[in-house]
This record gives C-alpha cells, structure tokens and sequence, in this order.
C-alpha cells in the first residue's frame, strides 16, 4: 500500500512567542511527506486537551523533549504500517495510545501535530491541494475574515481588560478585499495611536499594543479608525469581540484589572449588553466565564438575535460541549481550535456539531503560532464561513491571510466567498 506509514519523526521548533513547540514529519511508503506543527494557546479554557512540556527551570518549562520522545518512540511504532487516507483511524490510535481524557499522557501537543503531518501526507499522496483534500468533493468557500487590530488581555500584558478587538468586513465582496479594508484601518489606528502617545508595542498576535484608560476608550479608537480608514462603522465594517472573561473572571465574579473594579455574573452580563448597544458589535467570544453558564443564557436570550455569541474556553472545540450548549442556547456560534480538541477528527466533529446547532463556526489560530497555514485549507475545505488569525502584522499571522489569498485565487470562479451570511442562525 503506497499510501501506509513509513516514519514519524518529530523534531522541535519554535513558536511566534520564541517557546519551544512540536513540529512531526510523517513519510509514506510512496515518498509523499507531510508536516504538522503544534500551536499554543496563552487563554486556555479549563477543558482544552494539555500539551506535554518538561516543567524544568531550562526554557520557562515550557521545553518539549518528552513530548518529541513519546512521538519518536510509542506513536511512530503505533503509527507505522497504517493507512494515512484513514484520518479517522489515525486519530482513534492516537486517542487509544494516549489513554488520558484530557490526551496529557503523550501531550495535545504531540497529538495535533502528527495527526495534521498525516493529513498533509495523505494529501501529498493523493497530489491534492489541503483544502481539496479535506473537502472531498463537497462545498467549500472562502471564510469571512476576523482580524485584530488591538491586543489587551493576556496578550499585550493586561493593558485592558478585553484581550481581542477585532473588525470584519461585511461589504466586503471578496477575502482580498475584505484584507484590503482592513488594512486600512489598521494604519489608521496605528496613526491615531502614535499620534495620541497610546502605543506600548505589539501585542501576541500583531495587533497593537495599548495604552488606555479604559475598555471604553480603546472600543472608541477601534470606531475612530474605522472612520479614519473611510468605512461606516456597522454599515461597511463592524467590531467583533473576544472578551475572553474566564481570564478575569471565576466563580460569578469578574475582575477588571483595568477600572479596579469586581463586577458579578448579573453586571458583567449588563456590561457586555451595554456595549452591544453602543458599539457596532456584530459578534462577541467568552463574553462571559467558562463556568458562568447561566450567565451565558442570559445574555444569548438577550442579543442572540443580532450579535454573534462565541464559545471558545466555554466550549473547547469539544462536540459533546457544543450540543449540550446548544440544547441549553447558551451560544450561537463557536470557535474551532485543532489543539483544544487534540486531533484533526475530532476538530472536524466539533465543527459539524456546531453546523448541525445552526451555529456559526470560526476556524481560529492560538496566540501562539507557527509559519504553519494549515488552517485556512481546513476554513475553506470544511466550509466553515470564518476565519479568525490575530492581527495584520507578524508573519506568522500574515502567512495564514497570504495563503488565503492564493486559495481564493486558485479557486477562481469557484471561491464562493462565505461573507457575513455565515455567522450564526440568529435565536
Ligand atoms: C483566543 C485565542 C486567539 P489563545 O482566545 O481566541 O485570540 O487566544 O490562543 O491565547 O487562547
Ligand atoms: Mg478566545
């Protein structure tokens, strides 16, 4: 069988943080090679699979050498000799080698990494594009962009409470246009920033580092620069949100570092909504903690119907989670990570366990990453209408947005773009 495992190699390398992280070559018996590389989260919910790092002083603990041991030794040897087209096979070896829940045993990190070099693979194998490949013959499109144009949270030192401000495009006709527009804005904003004395630096994902007094003030530059890049704030571009609030908040409480103020689950559900009422939001992620679910319902009864409700820690690209929260209309929406989940099979699941909700779904990076664009073929192939990065700087963002446009290209005629009609059913 030309398509059969031949070697799994893993090797380390080095993440957009300058951490170390996993990177895995899987040779075939054809010579079709594949490659993955395992990207970090720094807001991680509580339930997402844990990546296996040494913990030593060396490195900030954060060392991959037991991971790189476990993948050379048990997963290569589990791994030879079978199918790679058979994803799904593959991932249920790797779920039955790790033997852990939470895949702690031979890391997340291990895991995603060989289970997107085997993808890529069977893919080379097959002489497809990632994209194609993983489509199969069904429909794909060209996902709607969410770009950051600041960092805040646990990305740009807590400098404000919320950790991504994003924009989107709805005018937009294409993904190139959609990048097009917000560029603009995004040379806006660094103007106003420069030009105010509120610049600090470059947050995780590229976005711009603030310095503000408020969470307020930094939604109305994002507004200002909007303006400023000649766009109509809601009617040609719009603010999305991730509050990412289990960062700041726990147990019905809500710190906000910023303000020095506490807020409980009832407040913070009325802030948010506040915002939503003042702003041009069309979407908001972890506008609430992981462990506030009434606090969730809450606030989808209350705007479900006009903005976008995001599950990301609270859901952590986990099938089971998502239709329990939609049973329970906790969210409209949810966030697809490939390294919450562990795997490419059960990312896949998460994802059309979202679809089958009526959800809109948002194929997402970490704040950690790598040149890897493997997920803008797994947005377009599964069709998943969105697609967030960070922000429009750092090339490990920009490499992911560049091969968005080589896709788009490449499909030509055929590069339905998703455009706002994707985000989520309304409840
Ligand atoms: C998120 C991501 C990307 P992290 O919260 O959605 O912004 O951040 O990878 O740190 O979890
Ligand atoms: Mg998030």
């Amino acid at each position: 069988m030309s398509s059969a495992i031949a070697s799994v190699h893993g090797r380390r390398i080095w993440d957009s943080r300058g951490r170390p992280t996993v990177e895995v070559e899987v040779t075939l018996a054809s010579g079709a090679k594949g490659r993955g590389m395992a990207p970090a989260g720094a807001s991680r919910g509580r339930f997402e699979a844990v990546d296996r790092r040494d913990g030593a002083a060396a490195l900030g603990g954060f060392g991959v050498s037991d991971a790189l041991r476990g993948i050379d030794d048990e997963i290569a040897a589990a791994l030879i000799g079978m199918d790679a087209l058979g994803q799904t096979q593959i991932d249920a070896r790797l779920i039955e080698l790790d033997g852990t829940e939470d895949k702690s045993r031979l890391g997340g990190n291990a895991l995603v990494a060989t289970s997107l070099a085997v993808l890529h693979a069977a893919a080379a194998d097959r002489r497809q594009p990632l994209w194609a490949y993983v489509a199969n013959g069904r429909t794909v499109s060209v996902p709607i962009p969410e770009i950051q144009i600041f960092g805040g949270g646990a990305h740009a030192g807590r400098r404000i409470d919320i950790q991504d401000l994003m924009v989107m495009a709805p005018s937009a006709k294409s993904f190139d246009e959609a990048l097009e527009m917000t560029a603009e804005i995004y040379l806006a904003a660094g103007r106003i920033m420069a030009k105010r004395g509120h610049l600090a630096g470059v947050a995780d994902e590229g976005g711009h580092w603030p310095v503000f007094e408020s969470n307020e003030a930094a939604l109305d530059t994002l507004v200002a620069a909007i303006e400023e890049a000649g766009f109509v704030p809601g009617e040609q571009v719009a603010i999305s949100l991730d509050i990412a609030a289990s960062e700041f908040g726990s147990g019905g409480r809500y710190k906000l570092g910023l303000e020095r103020r506490e807020l409980d689950s009832d407040a913070m559900c009325e802030l948010m909504l506040r915002w939503c009422d003042r702003y041009p939001i069309v979407s908001m992620e972890d506008p609430l903690s992981e462990d506030d679910a009434a606090g969730w319902r809450r606030f989808t009864a209350a705007v479900g119907g006009r903005v976008q409700v995001i599950g990301d820690d609270y859901l952590v690209t986990n099938a089971a989670r998502i239709a329990k929260a939609a049973e329970q209309r906790d969210v409209n929406a949810v966030l697809i990570k490939l390294n919450q989940a562990g795997t490419v099979t059960e990312t896949h699941a998460a994802l059309e366990a979202g679809k089958n909700a009526g959800f809109g779904t948002i194929v997402s990076a970490r704040s950690g990453e790598t040149e890897d664009t493997t997920i803008v073929h797994l947005a377009v192939g599964w069709n998943a209408g969105q697609l967030k990065v960070g922000s429009f700087s750092r090339s490990e963002r920009m490499a992911k947005w560049n091969e968005a446009i080589r896709v788009e290209e490449a499909l030509g005629d055929a590069a339905q773009f998703a455009g706002m009609s994707m985000l989520g059913r309304r409840r």
